[in-house]
């Protein structure tokens, strides 16, 4: 972070305060607590987005990557401070959609720069191990002190790893792992050892996992034979064997549909089930399941409490590893620390994969999922340790700040608020939900959903689309009511020029 940062967040709060109030948003300049200091009183458009900058900046990078297809703007992460993201043009925009749902405590807070800036950090900072091989000595300490103290209840075993499809493709691993050695009960015989060389089994087992339909797992090539959101992440890729089930498509609002839900949700369990069974009187069995607790790239689909401990006990019953991919909605998202903490499983998932806001990729598992040997799960990175560091300042703000009362907050005046417009624009928008702040609403088609969340950009607010029409927001921790009551002023002024 340049030494120039807090002149520019305290020009960032002046410019800001004045164009807000020009602009006629009732928000009052006082009173209310900030939990970012500095932080910018509301949002401040200069040009439309993207702007003149990052239209320039754009087709530079696209003489270097060719890649540019989703890249919309640029951002100042020098200027961004807290809920407020600066891009390239110097407008400012309240971001509750932060990098996909990834930055957990705003930009540049006090707690992470202090981690940075510590002199006891350098030689962390300044050289990274082959974790699998070479870590540093105070690293048992690190995991212990920082991942464990937020471990899943019953968990008690970690493995980070570099992203979220890379914590998904170890976590599978290891249960085709487990599968494998159970199935043997025994060590590889050479036959195993020939032939796993050649793609052939039985060194190569026709094992798969279960997904869902609408489910994103990630992109790494084996995730993405998990991965069913969208059709553009798979097109003409060739994908594995494996299979995938229904996913409940609820509908709202759920107290009036609660026996047509329950018998979808019946439906699809019926065909997890039938699933699992087929596939092993064939003899290629279904090592594990995949769940999201709330679809997030697929439409922000929830299912029941009851819907997830049937598909653990299944799950159970069936000898199949039963993975909770918590990449999206860990780290305090939805309300607990950990999505699947509202289920109150009697025992925990086998594992739980995370991500994103977590800062490091990783997922907790039980012990009798380790793998059988070194060299099994491993590869040259297999993490970052300083994003550790980053991660310890995460929770203990999380804990002094108490964010689990802000995000109940937070949760309480979106969702009342999107449920308003909805009913004031029945013929727009419908179907508000969410737990925590992971939160949406969909579009009455696709192209209302994709105009709701461009003109909101254009009037300062970062949003998301997901699914087919869905509308979601993804702020982070420190989302407070002011922010809400800003975000739902913008969709109001949005919602009018329809
Ligand atoms: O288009 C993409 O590749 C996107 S857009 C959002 C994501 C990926 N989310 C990542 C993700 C996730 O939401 C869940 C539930 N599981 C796994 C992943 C993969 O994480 P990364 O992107 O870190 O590999």
């Amino acid at each position: 972070m340049a030494s120039s940062s807090k002149q520019l967040f305290q020009i960032c709060g002046r410019a800001v305060l004045n164009s807000y109030s020009k602009a006629g948003f009732h928000c009052s300049p006082v009173a209310v607590q900030k939990l970012v200091p500095n932080e910018c009183e509301g949002p401040s458009m200069k040009t439309e987005v993207p702007g003149p900058k990052s239209k320039e900046l754009l087709k530079r990078l696209d003489e270097v990557t060719k890649n540019v297809g989703a890249v919309q703007y640029f951002v100042d992460f020098e200027k961004s401070l807290g809920n407020y993201l600066v891009d390239a043009d110097g407008n400012v925009l309240l971001d509750a959609f932060t990098h996909i749902a990834s930055i957990p405590i705003g930009y540049n807070h006090p707690a992470i720069l202090d981690v940075v800036k510590d002199p006891a950090n350098l030689a962390i900072f300044a050289n990274r191990p082959a974790l699998g091989m070479k870590p540093t000595g105070d690293y048992p300490d690190t995991l212990d002190r920082v991942l464990l103290t937020v471990a899943p209840k019953g968990l008690k075993r970690v493995q980070t790893m570099m992203c979220g499809a890379c914590s998904n493709e170890n976590a599978m691993k290891q249960a085709f792992l487990w599968y494998r050695q159970r199935e043997r009960g025994g060590p590889a015989t050479a036959e195993d050892i020939e032939t796993c060389m050649l793609n052939k089994e039985p060194g190569c087992p026709p094992y798969s996992v279960l997904s869902f339909d609408g489910g994103f797992h990630g992109r790494t090539m084996a995730c993405l034979s998990l991965t069913h959101s969208k059709y553009i992440q798979r097109l003409d890729l060739p994908t594995m064997d494996f299979p995938m089930a229904p996913f409940p498509i609820l509908r709202y609002p759920l107290d009036q549909f609660t026996k047509e839900n329950k018998a979808e949700e019946d439906r699809c369990l019926e065909q997890v089930l039938q699933i699992i069974q087929g596939r092993k009187a064939s003899g290629k069995p279904v090592a594990a399941l995949i769940v999201e607790p709330i679809q997030g790239e697929g439409g922000d689909n929830h299912a029941s409490v009851n819907f997830f401990k049937q598909l653990q006990k299944i799950c159970k019953e069936t000898g199949t590893a039963f993975i909770v991919d918590e990449v999206q909605t860990g780290c305090l998202a939805t309300g607990t620390f950990w999505a699947h903490e509202a289920w109150n499983l009697e025992e925990p998932p086998d594992f739980v994969t995370f991500s994103k806001k977590m800062l490091t990729g990783g997922y907790y598992f039980k012990d009798e999922f380790a793998p059988d040997m070194g060299s099994r799960v491993f590869n040259t990175w297999m993490g970052d340790p300083p994003k550790l560091l980053q991660l310890e300042a995460v929770i203990k703000t999380i804990k002094k700040d108490n964010l689990e009362a802000t995000v109940r907050e937070a949760s309480d005046v979106l969702i009342k608020g999107l449920e308003d417009l909805q009913a004031k624009y029945p013929s727009h928008l419908a179907r508000a939900r969410g737990a925590g702040t992971f939160i949406a609403i969909d579009g009455t088609s696709p192209a209302t959903a994709a105009k709701v969340v461009n003109t909101a950009r254009n009037k300062g607010l970062l949003i998301g689309l997901c699914g087919k029409e869905t509308i979601r927001f993804r702020p982070a921790l420190i989302f407070q009511k002011q922010h809400c009551n800003i975000a739902l002023d913008i969709l109001n002024k949005v919602m009018a020029e329809f």
